[in-house]
């Protein structure tokens, strides 16, 4: 027994002399509950007292050395392994960084941001609605008759005879209406549609921003004072503006709204066409049978509401020629903004 305890032992040491050993193979092979010592351990019970002790002792010692062995070779080859990685994964921090490549906001979306501040400013909520929407909200609330005439210059996708893509967003307006009692102060900027043909002014997709204001004795001064202070934020304190004489059938009087042109301030260049006035806008006091289709009483409440398309505001500020280069989305072209 002590020669097996010996023989083990030398097997042992040797294998374990290599510092590539394979450390856990060994260590079953020698110390497992199948493994060599084990098994001499296990044969101890029909040995005589004495020799018990002794080869008790032996095989103890010889336990010890082989877990040294295996733990010292372990600590080793995690020291080579990790010495290895870093070697192989040297990092040279002088190399020049690559670039973050930032985006940024398309022209639609400044201008739209450019709007919203400046009406919230001015104490307005932000209002969304669907673009799919009732034939009743987007025209019969807003007193356009199934066979108006309004609806050739504004017509849209249907999706059934009553369902449609709107063609402004005033529908959110009338929604909001229906369902508050004024004071009501709110714009609406969002995506509307139209079936128009494709060209540098037109686009069957494009986007408007519309405000309401509803209260008791609210009047055309309000609506004037209002677009002033709007077109002197967004054109510069020094911009004019000038309503004239126009229909909308959700609004009596309507009006188109010019103002100055901020780029020769009036006295006439290319982007005004020699004329000093640039349109911008449309408006007017909100039609007694649009407050009545929403439940608002007329003798009680009156208000003003206006809408400005968007694309064209962009397009004028950044002297874009083609609104469809708004929407290509050519990264040459957006990088510009
Ligand atoms: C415009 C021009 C004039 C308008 C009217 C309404 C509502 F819902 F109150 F009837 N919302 N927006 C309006 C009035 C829109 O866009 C050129």
């Amino acid at each position: 027994m002590r020669e097996t305890l010996e023989k083990i032992k030398k097997e042992a040491l040797e294998a374990l002399s290599s510092p590539s050993a394979q450390l856990e193979e060994l260590r079953i092979r020698f110390l497992g509950k199948k493994g060599e010592l084990t098994a001499v351990l296990r044969g101890m019970g029909k040995l005589a007292p004495e020799e018990r002790r002794e080869i008790g002792e032996l095989a103890n010692s010889v336990r010890q050395q082989i877990e040294q062995r295996i733990e010292m070779l372990s600590e080793q080859q995690k020291a080579a392994k990790l010495d290895a990685k870093l070697a192989e994964e040297k990092l040279d921090v002088t190399v020049p960084g690559v670039g973050v490549k930032t985006g940024r906001f398309h022209p639609l979306a400044l201008v739209q941001r450019q709007l919203e501040d400046i009406f919230l400013g001015m104490g307005y909520s932000i209002v969304d609605g669907p673009e799919v929407e009732y034939d009743y909200y987007n025209f019969q609330a807003l007193n356009i008759p199934k066979d108006h005439p309004a609806r050739d210059t504004q017509d849209t996708f249907y999706i059934t005879e009553n369902i449609l893509l709107r063609s402004q967003t005033s529908p959110v307006q009338a929604r909001v209406m229906e369902k508050t009692t004024p004071p009501i102060k709110i714009i609406s900027p969002g995506r509307v549609y139209r079936s128009d043909a494709v060209d540098a002014t037109h686009s069957p997709l494009f986007h408007q921003l519309e405000g309401l204001v509803i209260d008791r004795g609210i009047t055309m001064g309000d609506l004037k004072g209002t677009l002033e202070m709007f077109a002197k934020r967004m054109f510069g304190e020094q911009t004019r503006i000038r309503f004239r004489p126009h229909h909308f059938p959700f609004t009596e009087p309507s009006a188109e709204v010019d103002v100055s042109c901020f780029v020769c301030g009036g006295t006439g260049c290319r982007l005004c066409k020699g004329e000093g006035w640039i349109e911008i806008l449309g408006a007017g006091m909100v039609h007694p049978n649009v407050l009545r289709n929403c439940g608002i009483d007329p003798e009680e409440y009156s208000g003003f509401a206006f809408g400005l398309g968007i694309e064209r505001i962009a397009l004028l500020k950044y002297h874009i020629d083609d609104m469809r280069l708004l929407y290509e989305n050519d990264i040459r072209f957006l990088n510009q903004f």
